[in-house]
């Protein structure tokens, strides 16, 4: 039996890509979800992928699923969320802090103010604003997992992405220097980092243009958002006594940010 039954796992970032895909897993594995984005249709979409998943499952626990229109770099939003969830959802056991975004490959003197912010605001700010609200209760209840999604560009910066990098450089170390204040505890600390991902990832970091966006996976064959997932629930799914600190994930045509081999 999964040992990711009736647990209750809250995804930010959950209407595309990664998070999305997460959430249809952790569906088929017998979870409960708390879906949260701002496209509000989105999300709706995919809440429905995880009631068609889990019904497909034949789990008969678990199976409860909300969706809840934030934006985690709203600090009032967060602040407030408990109020929109509905009770039988707020004891949270796994919090997965997907939520993240480039915009641009523009170079230092020629970034956009605005956008620096908007990076660092979800990225950082908002990725720590949601782990303060859950720590409070996962270290009151002794037990919770925090499964944070980094980058090899938290590992490796490149020139195109001083703000990006910058931001999941900072993911790291929040992500490591929480697993060392939790070391005398039974909470979980994960980061996954994940090379090129075929999402809507490369779709935003272009503003909205197609042929860039298709470029960016020229040649060779990206991950998936489901080959993301399914290291997300291995994580969560490990036995209680075991924590995945880090995972870096890469096509098996890519070896750093800028190592890549294209067929012709
Ligand atoms: P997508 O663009 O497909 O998904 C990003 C998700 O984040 C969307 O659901 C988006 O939803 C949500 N989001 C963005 N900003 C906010 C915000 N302020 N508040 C709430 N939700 C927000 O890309 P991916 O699935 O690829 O990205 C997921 C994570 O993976 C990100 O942290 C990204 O940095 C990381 N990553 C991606 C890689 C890749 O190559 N794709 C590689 C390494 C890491 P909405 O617009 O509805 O709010
Ligand atoms: C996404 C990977 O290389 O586009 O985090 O920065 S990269």
């Amino acid at each position: 039996v999964s040992r990711l039954l009736g647990k209750t796992v809250l995804i930010t970032g959950a209407s595309s890509g990664i998070g999305a895909a997460a959430a249809v897993l952790f569906a088929k594995a017998g979870s409960n979800i708390l879906l949260l984005a701002r496209r509000e249709d989105a999300l709706k979409a995919v809440q429905q992928a995880c009631v068609d998943a889990h019904k497909a499952s034949g789990l008969d626990k678990g199976g409860q699923f909300a969706s809840i229109q934030l934006d985690v770099s709203d600090k009032t939003a967060v602040a407030n969320l408990w109020s929109k969830v509905p009770s039988s959802l707020r004891n949270v056991d796994i919090l997965v802090n997907n939520a993240g975004y480039v915009v641009g490959r523009e170079h230092v003197g020629d970034i956009d103010e605005a956008e620096i912010e908007g990076m660092f605001a979800t990225n950082v700010l908002g990725l720590i604003a949601m782990t303060q609200l859950l720590l409070k209760d996962f270290k009151a209840r002794k037990s919770g997992h925090v499964i944070n999604i980094g980058s090899v560009a938290g590992r490796q910066p490149y020139a195109g992405g001083s703000i990006y990098t910058a931001t999941k450089h900072a993911v790291y170390a929040f992500t490591a220097s929480m697993r060392m204040e939790l070391v005398n505890t039974p909470i979980r600390v994960t980061e996954i980092q994940p090379g090129m991902v075929e999402t809507e990832f490369s779709l935003v970091r272009f503003r909205g243009d197609e042929q860039a966006a298709k470029n960016v996976y020229a040649g060779l064959q990206p991950l998936t958002g489901e080959d993301i997932a399914e290291e997300i629930v291995w994580a969560a799914a490990r036995p209680p006594h075991v924590n995945i600190a880090e995972t870096l994930i890469f096509p098996v045509n890519q070896a750093a940010v800028t190592v890549v081999h294209r067929a012709p």
